[in-house]
């Protein structure tokens, strides 16, 4: 890494990096000795003091919070922060009240897994990482206003996580009025007859073990047996994303089995249409938005009864309009009725053509042979899977518009869960299907024209054929949206099936056989029925445990079940408690939520961290994220963050914030108005001859080639990071340069949101430019300003307001690459033409434009520039419209089409005034003589035209 030489006879007041860091340390001391950046709120704590008043235009800025890694930060990090600090440190000067800080996202499983291989507490880990991050922040010369930054782990705040937990546990979805409702209005509706229960029973005719089981059945938390990935080897259940495409666990490469399990779920499938329709009142980036709509996946199609065996089998479809053309139906291995047609059909292979029959000589082998062959593979895996696989029934159906009898197969490809786990198979126009009836030699009829479907399927649009029965269903000729509203008249007309909206979303699998995470505040009585603990009785702290590990099993042991860690903490476990009907023996849940839930509210804890008596006074939230006009959503201000999160923190986060809004808690109907994506830094890795990665910094490069440890390494290129052994740490550059140095690269570096490569020898630029800024006003012999009271020349107002106009735009915009250009272009224009003396006042407008991006610097010029306040309040400068304008322009004189001269005008002259100067130009005059002026048009600010004749 190369440091800035500052030899010892560089003058005593030269802007160096020593300098620099000696200012930036002394600022960022008078900025928490002084509170700079606490913002008052409304009510409570953090009120004004008596007799301050609270200003009316307010900003809520916010990053995505951190997770407090070992690792700490790498340049690529503060990238978000310091450019949402910019943009709130400008706002601060436009006199608005701005809400900044930032917190920790500090549960989670590394800190586990630390605490298994060294035997810390997780908590001792966290708290050394938060505060390790909290001084690399810290030497950034971030403003937050460090009372709000709370910790996902600190009791106090997931006391409110668990809080918002019993509020979810204790509502229901009222489907008409399309929001949730505490679960007692639900039992007054049902105690009254108003409502019936899910299974459509008479509430009030049910024993009490049933009528708490029927209203468990709406709440918004409930348990519900669900497919889980089960790993013996670990005793934990994994996501998806942590078991490999063959089936086994990321880490320690253990067996995973798919198996149901009793799960906590929480319904955010109920909240589907809110979600995807409330995205239209979002200022988010259109991918984002996008993603969310895929993500929760509304599909408008119909459901339709094929009669097999005397069975109705319902199948999903989104195109009814191709009924005609399904030629056999395929189940879900998983499908509850694959047992039945099994045992209903013919029992017997014989005759049947060898491709349909699988690993079995009669269809009940086949069908328990191919369940096992598939047990072990993912959702994913089971779509993306090219080789069609699949095994006959021995039975059929009928197609309820033809009467065709078509056969049944169980596929790995139609998946349980999604639909209704059944399809009618159309292969001449769904690609899937087409590859399984090639492989299996079934029938492919062609129902909607344009392609060859012997080939391939057709999906794209045409008119529809051969689809017309005796039954007064005809759809030919007919294009796509009206064959399939013809044909759902037909099937509700005959009792077929109906329309049906159908989502891709599933409900959230909200617990964790995990240690570091928020207990859940919920204990089961001696009959195992679950009772959600009162508030009072909150925060349930997390116990100490001596170990962290959950129970593992035989790695092969199927058979075996989870035992959390949670659950080896007896005395924490077993609890006698008083609910109400006197003190009883409860045992505690002993599962922890997911990492996602301390993310999805922590603005509102920002908002009022001190709250003893709700997780934030709506008065405050009402100041902070309420609506401002008529049919806005709310919420804060401006959220930057990766656009890694668009789907899971940011739907559950919107999720939970429609709750606590349904329910009264907040006054704003989305938790994040405005959302901007930042690029990422990226930086040159190299990887060795066995392609492993070796630490950037100690890669040297001698005639275009790398080598590391004298052996020649391949040079790439990505993000930056631990993995590719490319970070290069925030506290170095500051110590070399300087934060405001490291501030103003990282900002000039490219627009925001683009990602952008990292180069330390590039770093230098930004310094110079700060240097020279500098010795506009300190002598750097002396230490004196030099500024004067003269008044400012015209070209000089012509400069500082065009610069004022295109820095606020900028800022305004997050273009903070361009401010700083602008910037660069106006400390050279006075360089150039104040050699000596610069006028303070075309430097004290620079001082304020330059702050947001280089507060210490700034802080320490506005303070030898004669202030004794911060610069953090300091009006913005504003701009003059008249020096935006240029004085004169020069417009071309066109004589029948040629240009014969060039004019400089006022800007402001009339048409007369400038045919008149155009009229006495010499070379106009001359190829005017004799001749007759029929014609004179000024085209205002572009030309004159005179035509002659
Ligand atoms: C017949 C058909 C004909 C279909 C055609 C498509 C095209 P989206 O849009 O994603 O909602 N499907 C339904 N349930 C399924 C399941 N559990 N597993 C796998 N596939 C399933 O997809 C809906 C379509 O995916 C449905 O419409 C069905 O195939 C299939 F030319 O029915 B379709």
């Amino acid at each position: 890494m190369t440091t800035p030489t500052t030899d010892s006879s560089s003058p005593a007041f030269r802007y160096t990096p020593q300098l620099a860091n000696q200012l930036e340390k002394t600022w960022q001391q008078h900025w928490v000795d002084n509170g700079t950046f606490n913002a008052a709120n409304p009510v409570g704590d953090l009120a004004p003091a008596d007799g301050e008043t609270l200003p009316e235009d307010k900003l809520f800025v916010q990053d995505m919070f951190p997770y407090p890694s070992g690792a700490g930060l790498h340049v690529g990090h503060p990238l978000g922060y310091i450019a949402t600090d910019v943009y709130a440190r400008y706002n601060r000067m436009l006199g608005k009240n701005v809400l900044h800080t930032l917190g920790y996202d500090s549960f989670g499983l590394p800190a586990e897994q630390y605490a298994i291989q060294t035997g810390t507490h997780p908590r001792t880990t966290t708290m050394a990482n938060i505060e390790n991050m909290r001084r690399q922040l810290g030497a950034l010369g971030l403003g937050h206003d460090s009372r709000r930054s709370v910790a996902t782990t600190d009791p106090e705040y997931y006391r409110w996580t668990q809080w918002i937990f019993l509020q979810i546990y204790n509502s229901w979805f009222d489907e008409q009025a399309q929001k949730a409702r505490p679960i007692a209005e639900l039992i007054e509706l049902l105690e009254a007859g108003e409502m019936s229960t899910k299974d459509g029973l008479d509430y009030r005719e049910l024993d009490d073990v049933d009528k708490q089981a029927a209203v468990n059945d709406f709440r918004l938390v409930y348990r519900s047996y669900s497919m889980v990935n089960w790993c013996p080897g670990l005793g934990t259940v994994l996501a998806n994303e942590e078991v490999t495409s063959n089936g086994r666990s990321e880490r320690g490469n253990f067996p995973v089995f798919r198996k149901q399990l009793s799960q906590w779920m929480m319904r955010i499938t109920a909240y589907s249409d809110r979600l995807i329709d409330d995205l239209e009142l979002l200022d988010w980036p259109e991918k984002v938005k996008a993603m969310q709509r895929n993500w929760i996946g509304r599909s408008r199609g119909a459901e339709v009864d094929f009669n097999a065996q005397g069975h109705a089998l319902t199948v999903f479809t989104t195109r009814p309009d191709t009924l005609f053309g399904a030629t056999y139906m395929v189940l879900a291995p998983e499908h509850e009725l694959v047992d039945t047609l099994v045992a209903g059909g013919s029992g017997s292979y014989d005759g049947v053509d060898k491709r349909w029959q699988g690993a079995g000589s009669t269809p009940a082998e086949a069908v328990a042979a191919y369940r096992a062959s598939i047990a072990a593979k993912s959702d994913l895996e089971r779509q993306e899977n090219k080789d069609k696989t699949g095994v006959f029934l021995g039975a059929y159906a009928t197609n309820p518009v033809n009467g065709a009898q078509i056969p049944i197969f169980i596929a790995d490809y139609v998946l349980t869960g999604y639909g209704t786990g059944a399809i009618m198979a159309v292969p001449a126009h769904d690609t899937r299907d087409h590859e399984f009836a090639t492989a299996f030699g079934l029938p492919i009829i062609e129902v909607v024209a344009g392609g060859d479907v012997s080939e391939a399927a057709y999906t794209d649009s045409g008119l529809t054929v051969n689809s017309a029965n005796a039954e007064g269903l005809d759809i030919n000729g007919l294009a796509k949206t009206e064959a399939i509203e013809k044909t759902i008249e037909w099937l509700v007309a005959a009792e077929l099936g109906q329309e049906k909206i159908q989502y891709k979303l599933r409900d959230w699998l909200f617990a964790r056989q995990r240690y570091w995470g928020e207990p859940f505040p919920i204990v089961y009585d001696a009959q195992g029925r679950a009772h959600a603990l009162p508030e009072s009785m909150l925060p349930v702290e997390l116990p100490e445990v001596a170990d962290y590990q959950p129970v593992s099993h035989d790695p092969e042991d199927a058979d075996s079940r989870p035992e959390p860690p949670l659950a080896k903490a007896r005395e924490w476990v077993e609890v006698e408690l008083d609910l109400g009907d006197g003190p009883q023996m409860y045992t505690r849940d002993t599962n922890v939520m997911p990492q996602w839930a301390g993310s999805s509210w922590y603005q509102l804890r920002y908002v009022d961290p001190t709250n003893e008596d709700a997780l934030c006074d709506i008065e405050n939230e009402r100041y902070w994220t309420g609506p401002q006009f008529d049919g806005d959503c709310g919420g804060v201000d401006l959220y930057v963050g990766g656009v890694e999160h668009a789907v899971l923190h940011l739907l559950y986060a919107r999720f939970w914030h429609k709750v606590l809004f349904d329910l009264g808690h907040v006054s704003s109907v989305e938790p994040y108005r405005r959302l901007y994506n930042q690029g990422y830094i990226q930086a040159f890795a190299y990887t060795d001859s066995r392609g492993v990665y070796v630490a950037a910094e100690q890669v040297e490069e001698l005639d275009g080639k790398f080598y590391y440890e004298g052996e020649e390494v391949t040079q790439e290129y990505g993000k930056m990071g631990k993995s590719l052994k490319n970070a290069v740490a925030p506290d170095d550059i500051c110590d070399n340069y300087g934060a405001d140095t490291l501030r103003v690269y990282e900002m000039s570096m490219g627009p925001l949101d683009t990602s952008r490569p990292w180069a330390t020898k590039d770093v230098v630029g930004a310094q110079r430019f700060l240097q020279r800024m500098w010795r506009l006003i300190v002598d750097e012999e002396t230490g004196e300003v030099v500024t004067t009271d003269a008044a400012l020349s015209d070209e000089d107002n012509k400069h500082l307001h065009r610069t004022i106009e295109g820095v606020r735009d900028d800022y305004n915009n997050l273009r903070v690459n361009t401010v700083v250009a602008k910037l660069i272009e106006y400390v050279n224009y006075l360089t150039k033409t104040y050699p000596k003396q610069v006028p303070l006042a075309a430097v004290e407008p620079l001082t304020i434009m330059a702050a947001p991006v280089a507060p210490h610097i700034a802080e320490e010029l506005w303070k030898r520039l004669g202030h004794d306040e911060t610069i953090t309040f300091a009006p913005f400068p504003t701009y003059e419209d008249k020096w935006l304008v240029d004085d004169e322009i020069e417009l071309p004189v066109q004589i029948n089409g040629k240009v014969r001269a060039r004019i400089m005008v006022p800007a402001d002259a009339d048409k007369d005034a400038i045919i008149a100067q155009a009229l006495a130009e010499p070379n106009v005059e001359s190829h005017l003589e004799g001749k007759n002026l029929v014609k004179q048009i000024v085209v205002p600010g572009r030309m004159v035209n005179l035509v002659v004749k």
